[in-house]
This record gives C-alpha cells, sequence and structure tokens, in this order.
C-alpha cells in the first residue's frame, strides 16, 4: 500500500499541469520580472552631468563641519543630460567601474530596483561595469563578503520584494576597527564607489564612510530607505528635496488593504475592536497615511500627542499666577481616556465594534515614558561602556535588572549629583506591569535605538483602556445605544407600550436618536428598582421579559483582537510607485557616481507630482545631521523628519476624526484601498499623504 501511495505521488508530481499550479514560478512572478519602469525625462539622453544648485541651503551644525569637513560644502546637485557630450563628459560616464552596494537595516519593498536601476545604467555606459553586492549588510563590508552581480541575478529580482537579492542587517561601521577594516575591503575589491540603501541611521553612516575614504578615492553614495517615511528632506527655506523615502508607500498600501479587511469584518460581525499597530519606530507617517487609506474609526499620532495641551488646567494655573507643566504633552493615562470615550461614544450609537491604529513608535511621544526610554539608554549605555559584559549578559534577568535600578536610586540618595535614576523613578517603574518593564529594559539596536517593535505598545494602552472601560460600565456610563425602532418593535411585540416604558428606562427618550438605558440602571436588580420607582411594575411583580432583553442587549462586552503590521508589508512586492521610484534612484546613483559625486544621497525631486516632474538630484548628506543622543552619547546623526502637524495631511486627517469616527447612527465611513495592483489600471499612484501635501504647494 505505501509504495503504491508513493509511486502515485511521484506521477501527479510529474504531470505538468500540476507542476505549473505548485511551481514558485506564477504569472505575478513573471510579470513582476518583465516589467520595466519607465525613467526619468533625464535618462532618456544617453549621457548625464550635475549642476550645483545654489538656491537651496541648510542650516548647519557646528560639529558637522568639525567631523566631515571634507563633505560639508557639497551642494544639492541637479542631474542634466545631453545628447552631445563634452570629451570629459564622455570619458567620466564610459570609464570603467568597479561599485559595490549594500542594504542597510530593516527591508523595504523596491531595494531590488536600485540595484536593477544601478546595474542597468552601469552595464550601458560601460558593459565592462561590475556591480557587487555586500552580504547580510554592513558585516559583508567589513568582512569582506561579496558577490558579483549579473545580469541573471539582477534579472530574477527585477520589481520583486525584500532585500533577498543580497540580505541585509542591522550593524553600523562605528568604531575605528570597523572603519579600517571597510576600508580595506574597498581597497581589496578595487572599488570606485560605495552605495548605502538604508535609513537615517545607515545614511549617517555613508557619510563618516564618504569623509573617510574620500582620500582614497573611493566616492559614498546613500540611498533614502525605509518603511517608516522619516527621511524626508527639506532646504532651509521649506522648499521639498525628498518628499518620502522609498517602501513607505507599499508597506502603507500593505497594511491598509489588511486594515481594511478588519473594517469590514468588524462591521459585518459587530463584536470586536481590532487593534492594530503599526510598524514606524519613532514617527507616526505610516500610521496617518492608514488613516488616509482606510479611513478607521480611530488612529493615534504620536506627534499631536505630544502637542496636547490641557488648556484647563494651564488657565487654571495662570489665574493662581503659576504654570503648571503637566498640563503638557500626554499622559499614557490620559491617553487611555481619550481612547475609552471614542469607544464609549460609538457604543452610544449602536457601534460597540470598531478599529483603531496604533503606531508602534506612540509611546516616545507619552511625558512619563519618553522620561524612562532616555533614562534607561543612559544606564544602559554607561553600563555597557564602563563594563566587559554588557548589561543584559550582566544582569540576564528582569530581577537582577531590578535589581541593579534599586542600587542606583540608593545611589542617588547618597550622592546628590547622582540624578539619571532616584528614588521616585524607581517607583514608578515598580508600578508598571513586568512585560513592560522588560520591554523598556531589552537591548538596544546596535544604533543605540529603543526598539519599539519588541514592546508589546497595544497591550500597554489597552490594558489601561480595559480597566477604565469597567470602570465607566460600573458608572453606568458605558452602554450599547438601543436603536428605537428595534425597542419599539420588542415591546410592541410583548403588547407593552413603549411610550410608557420609555421614559422609565432611557436617559434620552424624548430626543430622537440611539437610546440610552439611564446611568442608574447598572443590573438587573437598579432596573427593578427603577421601575419599582416610577410605578412601572408593582412589588411582587416581574420585570417584563422584553423590558429585561432590551436592558440586557445596552450591556456592552468589551472584546478585542490584536494585531501587529510590520514584517509582513515590510516583506511585499513593491508598489508601482515604489517600482518606478526606486528604478529611478539606481539610475540616480549610477550619475552620481559617473560625475564624481561622493557624500550625496540619490533623490527625486517632486515625488508628490506627476511622474513626468520627477527630477533627480543628490541631496549633501552631511549638512542634514545633527546631533543626537546614541548610546549615552551625543553623536552625529541623520535627523529624523517625524509628522508635521502643521502639514494638509495631518489636519485633514484631524478634521475628519469625528467622521471616521461614526460615533453617530448610519454607515461608518470606511474606505477600501485595496491590495497593491501592480498591472491593474486602478492602482494608485503615490501615497494620499504626498498628494494632499502637494495640494497645498500649489
Ligand atoms: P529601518 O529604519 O531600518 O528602515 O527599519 C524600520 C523598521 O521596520 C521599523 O519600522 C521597526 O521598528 C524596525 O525596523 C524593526 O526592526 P527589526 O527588523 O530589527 O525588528
Amino acid at each position: 500500500m505505501p509504495e503504491n501511495k508513493s509511486i502515485a505521488i511521484d506521477e501527479l508530481l510529474n504531470n505538468p499541469e500540476i507542476q505549473k499550479a505548485t511551481s514558485k514560478v506564477n504569472q505575478e512572478l513573471l510579470e513582476r520580472r518583465e516589467y520595466r519602469p519607465p525613467v526619468c525625462d533625464v535618462f532618456k539622453k544617453p549621457y548625464t552631468f550635475l549642476e550645483d544648485l545654489d538656491e537651496y541651503s541648510f542650516d548647519i551644525d557646528r560639529e558637522t563641519k568639525n567631523q566631515l569637513p571634507g563633505i560639508i560644502d557639497n551642494k544639492v546637485q541637479a542631474i542634466r543630460s545631453t545628447d552631445s557630450p563634452s570629451e570629459s563628459i564622455k570619458e567620466q560616464s564610459s570609464k570603467p567601474r568597479r561599485i559595490g552596494i549594500v542594504f542597510s537595516g530593516g527591508p523595504a519593498p523596491g531595494g531590488h530596483n536600485v540595484i536593477s536601476g544601478l546595474f542597468d545604467a552601469a552595464k550601458k555606459a560601460n558593459p565592462d561595469n561590475k556591480i557587487f553586492g555586500f552580504i547580510l549588510g554592513p558585516d559583508g563590508i567589513i568582512k569582506n563578503e561579496s558577490m558579483e552581480l549579473t545580469q541573471d541575478i539582477v534579472d530574477r529580482y527585477r520589481n520583486l520584494g525584500g532585500f533577498t537579492m543580497i540580505k541585509t542587517g542591522r550593524t553600523k561601521i562605528d568604531t575605528n576597527e570597523e572603519m579600517l577594516l571597510s576600508k580595506q575591503t574597498c581597497k581589496k575589491l578595487k572599488l570606485d564607489a560605495l552605495v548605502i540603501v538604508g535609513g537615517d541611521d545607515s545614511n549617517t553612516n555613508a557619510a563618516f564612510l564618504a569623509q573617510e575614504m574620500k582620500n582614497d578615492g573611493v566616492q559614498v553614495i546613500g540611498v533614502p530607505k525605509t518603511i517608516d517615511g522619516d527621511i524626508q528632506v527639506k532646504g532651509a527655506k521649506g522648499k521639498v528635496l525628498c518628499a518620502m523615502s522609498f517602501g513607505f508607500h507599499t508597506a502603507a498600501r500593505s497594511f491598509s488593504k489588511d486594515i481594511s479587511n478588519l473594517c469590514t469584518d468588524s462591521s459585518s460581525d459587530v463584536k470586536y475592536w481590532h487593534i492594530c499597530k503599526v510598524m514606524g519606530r519613532v514617527a507616526s507617517h505610516l500610521a496617518l497615511e492608514v488613516a488616509l487609506q482606510t479611513h478607521a474609526n480611530m488612529t493615534l499620532i504620536g506627534e499631536d500627542l505630544a502637542d496636547y495641551v490641557d488648556k484647563r488646567r494651564v488657565e487654571k494655573a495662570e489665574k493662581q499666577g503659576t504654570i503648571d507643566y503637566t498640563a503638557y504633552g500626554m499622559t499614557l493615562r490620559h491617553l487611555s481616556r481619550l481612547i475609552c470615550d471614542g469607544i464609549v461614544r460609538r457604543a452610544a450609537a449602536g457601534k460597540n465594534f470598531g478599529v483603531l491604529v496604533i503606531p508602534e513608535g506612540v509611546l516616545e511621544f507619552i511625558n512619563e515614558i519618553q522620561i524612562f526610554i532616555t533614562k534607561l539608554n543612559v544606564i544602559i549605555a554607561e553600563y555597557n561602556n564602563t563594563h566587559d559584559k554588557t548589561f543584559h549578559k550582566g544582569f540576564p534577568s528582569l530581577e537582577d535588572k531590578l535589581g541593579y535600578l534599586r542600587r542606583l536610586s540608593r545611589q542617588s540618595r547618597e550622592d546628590k549629583n547622582f540624578a539619571v535614576w532616584n528614588t521616585r523613578d524607581d517607583d514608578l517603574f515598580n508600578d508598571i506591569p513586568e512585560f513592560f518593564q522588560e520591554g523598556l529594559l531589552m537591548e538596544r539596536d546596535s544604533h543605540g535605538n529603543f526598539q519599539f517593535s519588541q514592546v508589546e505598545t497595544d497591550k500597554i494602552i489597552m490594558g489601561l483602556v480595559t480597566d477604565y472601560l469597567t470602570i465607566l460600565k460600573e458608572k453606568g456610563q458605558y452602554k450599547i445605544g438601543i436603536e428605537r425602532e428595534f425597542y419599539r418593535q420588542t415591546l410592541e411585540h410583548d403588547g407593552l407600550d413603549p411610550d410608557f416604558y420609555g421614559p422609565v428606562l432611557f436617559r434620552n427618550y424624548d430626543k430622537n436618536s440611539y437610546l440610552l438605558v439611564k446611568e442608574s440602571i447598572m443590573s438587573e436588580k437598579t432596573l427593578r428598582q427603577e421601575l419599582l420607582k416610577e410605578n412601572a411594575i408593582q412589588k411582587k411583580e416581574k420585570i417584563p421579559e422584553a423590558v429585561a432583553a432590551i436592558y440586557k442587549k445596552s450591556v456592552p462586552k468589551f472584546k478585542t483582537q490584536l494585531h501587529f503590521y510590520g514584517y509582513d508589508g515590510r516583506g511585499s512586492d513593491p508598489s508601482r510607485f515604489d517600482c518606478n521610484y526606486t528604478y529611478n534612484l539606481g539610475l540616480t546613483v549610477f550619475s552620481l557616481i559617473a560625475n564624481g559625486a561622493t557624500g550625496q544621497m540619490a533623490a527625486i525631486k517632486n515625488l508628490e507630482y506627476d511622474f513626468s516632474d520627477w527630477k533627480p538630484i543628490g541631496i549633501p548628506i552631511a549638512p542634514l545631521m545633527r546631533l543626537e543622543e546614541r548610546k549615552g552619547k551625543l553623536t552625529l546623526v541623520l535627523e529624523k523628519s517625524i509628522v508635521d502637524t502643521e502639514s494638509i495631511a495631518f489636519k485633514v486627517v484631524k478634521a475628519l476624526r469625528e467622521k471616521w469616527l461614526a460615533a453617530e447612527s448610519g454607515d461608518d465611513d470606511y474606505r477600501r484601498p485595496g491590495p497593491i495592483r501592480f498591472t491593474g489600471s486602478s492602482e494608485e499612484d503615490k501615497p494620499i499623504t504626498l498628494q494632499l501635501n502637494a495640494i497645498a504647494k500649489r
């Protein structure tokens, strides 16, 4: 028997139809691989050259001048093209080159197209040009592990998501030894140029490598990658040079498709609140785009919470001639109250369900958490700098870590100059749940960043929300509104007069809306008392069944489903916007290299407008850097761009909040973005955030 079975299976597996149906090469893959993104006008001519654009300036940090003198005077450069080049342009362009490329940090859809753009441009300029991919991120540079990228390899990954071709890693090249090893690798491979595709930290790395290798003649070019969307560049006068990093659009669309499905599900079975945490280490750009794409009922925007001012407290303090500093910014408790308010209001309109979007980095914008994160960053970094073992090896268990913090707090009592962890910090820290303590104490990434994706932000916030909803329920304030017509029919069905019981049961019977059971009615007992008080029943009489049923229907159960959208969207195949954007970024990288640039980041200006307006440019990285605390030290890093609460996109979301909460009768306002349609004609051509902000500029 088993033998026969295996023969049958072998035969089946050899069947061409079965082979086709189970092949990993499907139609979508073939179409993706065959797609050739359109190129910006400037790349339609055979030769490019660079033009410095003096109209863009930057506010430069003095420290950058000291640390990056070789590239600090770089200008924004426009890529221009010509059919009739000078001899020197011709020579520059076709000179044989060896170029290394590395992916650094989290994957972002479109990375492979940066490689294919660079590869195509390099081979077109000179078929002898060679492109090497460093394996597993910056570690590949340090350890000299690379592979030559051939036509066959590149073609296999065109328009596909992930960084699977050469993988990625989060190592930062920041010690003298790593810098030296990286230089040696470039020398051994005889590289003319190194391309670093990465986020803010990786582009920072690119700037330092550019400075370090300038005299060796190795050019370094950065590429703005991150789904978080926090690499956006403006000149000093606010002119947008890079509206968005690549990968953002795809990740946002991917999250939005799934979250929109939850909106549909939740409004169908009307029993769950879906709590969706979406990636974005610090900035809430992804959450903002998801809000615009889906119209989910509530979306938290971290930057908005940080801007919160409790006007009542400010006024009260003003009257007393003082300043109440606690009135500025949002606390975790207050945030949970705001969420409860939305939940209670929807329930009152008969909707005890909905979708809440929480950005992964929201805690960064909450006062008390921000303080903990900053203090613990310093404590962990100081420990690592002064001990042979790392903090996490030294104190493996939570108990060990808490013990160390306790010792620090004692030290603060004895030594008044020691302020990093005092007894108040220790007390407050011991008040929070264990899983959250563990989250706040976990290892920082190699750049010294707090790893928000590892913290159960949603669980922390929803724990507080659930507790407060229980209190509101006990106070009779969290109730499900009863549809007036349903109430009428239910009572009439049992031969009862709705207008007789209505004013007894409900607090708003005279108004034409969803009916809310009185706050004083919180149980069958209190219902009975109310009916007795209003002479609606006599002492020994039972509560009429229809009345009891209406009461039961008004009692809410708060049921949630938690979801995390991050790694899935990061691994998605790119949207057409990201395919076209990244391919042109690859072409831009080659033009910058061919024209001698270094310390520049490839970018496309006018991304927010039509494709025909896209302008490839090089942006100097050094002027974009600021001092930030990393691993307990002030360090130069590329400035992160967070959500601008003055932007049109944010203002629109804010203005539509009430509509999307839909705490009234009638349908929700959910929008269906659908899946990423690579080949269809209905795929949108850019993120909605960009569209809205562009309208403002026009
Ligand atoms: P990059 O900044 O490297 O692009 O990564 C962004 C991100 O996807 C964040 O949204 C998330 O917090 C983080 O990476 C997760 O990191 P890891 O891959 O190390 O879990």
